[in-house]
């Protein structure tokens, strides 16, 4: 770690994502000293290659833009490079290495073949019109096009990006290879796209969270729910929480959270998208809209008593307060639908409380689990019914919990979801490279 932050100085993120793997697999790694000997760690932790190029586009008054856009390939070891495209102006290569990281051992744990790799840029797509989101994702594409390919490096949505942005990446995609291929996933029903992909990391969440809950012999129904975000994660959740007979009581933006006590179901549910297109990133709309919805300005929903919470929206949200709100309202299980959402500090308590605890990289993993089943599809030139495709869906999220609970359970019966995650998903990464050798 000390080398780590001499080489990569300030990257807070990246670094605490290495730590927290390096932490969980010390063990397992000193009794492996075939690791050790072909420099696994050493290279596992740097990604494969970095690309950063510039980003010129005109907005919609004439003027010229400049953003700055990433492709981090970091492991190919499973199949080719694949993960998501994040648009936010906080993006940094410090934000992109740690995603691009915790993707690594994310997709090793889905069972299915794919690498690790993030992308992006520091774009702002808030408030921007339809046509600047279409000449910015134009303008990306023109240099990103070099280095992905089907069986290279295949993108996918996250933070700022979906369904319209992919389908404007992959037109000019289209346009400058002449290629109509799975370059990307997440695109339209029409042309490529899996049914059941826009619900999948909400979905694959819940059922995480509902196989956690069973270990306990509970289940999700008429359970509180605490989620935060609005966006596509939290937007799949809060519909399956629904289906399984949970109540969603909160939902968050970054100007605060909407308390809603007689549950977020039906025509609530849909605003959500109307949130989101709207490109204001905010909630408080919400409680305009429907009466029961109460908003709460520049707070966190973690206040709110609830027997679950499912932070949904970004990096470092729920923090070691938070978690000391949670413990003292009596939730029993903390379930990550975003990358990386609780604080180390946070991780730490809530676990010692003896609280279930899955960590993004198990539970979110259904998005990238459907990414690779839209690939399975696009490679067979096959298009699958929502069953089947929810089905496999429910069966990795399954496979994932099992890996989970085979790794992580400790002496005294407690299941260590991070430990568990971290050592199945970098297990077979690790074989994976000593099987091919020093490249
Ligand atoms: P969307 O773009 O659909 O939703 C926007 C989300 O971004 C909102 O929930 C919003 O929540 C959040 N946001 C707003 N302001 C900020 C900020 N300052 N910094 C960062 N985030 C902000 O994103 P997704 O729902 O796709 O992604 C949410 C999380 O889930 C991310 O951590 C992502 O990496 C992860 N994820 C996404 C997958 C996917 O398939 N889309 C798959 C697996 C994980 P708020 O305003 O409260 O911050
Ligand atoms: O963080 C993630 O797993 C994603 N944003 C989804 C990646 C993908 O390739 O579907």
């Amino acid at each position: 770690m000390a080398d780590l932050e001499k080489r990569n100085p300030g990257e807070v993120e990246y670094l605490q994502a290495v730590h927290e793997v390096l932490a969980s697999i010390e063990v397992v790694y000193n009794q492996n000293p075939q690791f050790e000997r072909s420099g696994i760690i050493e290279r596992i932790i740097e990604p494969d290659r970095v690309l950063t190029f510039k980003i010129p586009w005109l907005d919609d008054q004439g003027n010229v833009q400049v953003n700055r856009g990433y492709r981090v390939q970091f492991n190919n070891a499973l199949g080719p490079y694949k993960g998501g495209l994040r648009f936010h102006p906080s993006v940094n290569l410090s934000i992109l290495k740690f995603l691009g990281f915790e993707q690594i051992f994310k997709n090793s744990l889905t069972t299915l073949p794919m690498g690790g790799g993030k992308g992006g840029s520091d774009f702002q797509p808030k408030g921007k019109s339809n046509a600047e989101i279409m000449r910015f994702c134009q303008a990306y594409m023109l240099e990103l096009w070099k280095i992905i390919g089907s069986e290279t490096d295949v993108p996918a949505g996250d933070i700022g990006v979906g369904a319209r942005e992919i389908g404007f990446l992959f037109g000019m995609y289209k346009k400058l290879t002449h290629q109509h291929t799975g370059v990307l996933t997440g695109k339209g029903l029409a042309w490529g796209g899996s049914l059941v992909r826009p619900e999948a990391t909400g979905f694959g969440a819940v059922y995480f969270a509902q196989e956690m809950m069973a270990t306990r012999r509970e289940s999700l129904k008429d359970k509180k729910v605490a989620v935060s975000g609005y966006g596509n994660v939290a937007w799949g959740a809060v519909r399956k929480l629904n289906q399984l007979g949970a109540k969603v009581i909160t939902l968050s933006g970054p100007d605060g959270y909407v308390y809603d006590e007689e549950g977020i179901s039906g025509a609530k549910i849909d605003y959500m998208l109307e949130l989101r297109a709207s490109n204001e990133d905010v909630v408080e709309p919400y409680a305009k809209e429907f009466k029961s919805g109460v908003f709460v300005s520049n707070k966190r929903p973690w206040e709110v008593p609830c027997d679950i919470a499912m932070p949904c929206a970004t990096q470092n949200e729920l923090e070691q307060n938070d978690a000391h709100q949670l413990i003292n309202n009596k939730c029993v299980c903390v379930c990550e639908g975003a990358n990386m959402p609780c604080t180390p500090e946070a991780v730490e308590a809530i676990q010692k409380q003896g609280l279930l605890f899955a960590p993004g990289k198990a539970a979110n993993a259904g998005g990238v689990a459907v990414s690779g089943l839209e690939m399975t599809q696009n490679a067979m030139k096959l298009h699958w019914q929502a069953e089947e495709v929810d089905t496999r869906l429910q069966q990795i999220m399954g496979a994932i919990h099992e890996s989970c609970v085979r790794f992580g359970k400790q002496p005294g019966g407690y299941v260590d979801y991070v430990k568990g995650a971290n050592i199945a998903g970098f297990l077979k990464v690790a074989n994976a490279m000593l099987d091919q050798g020093v490249v």
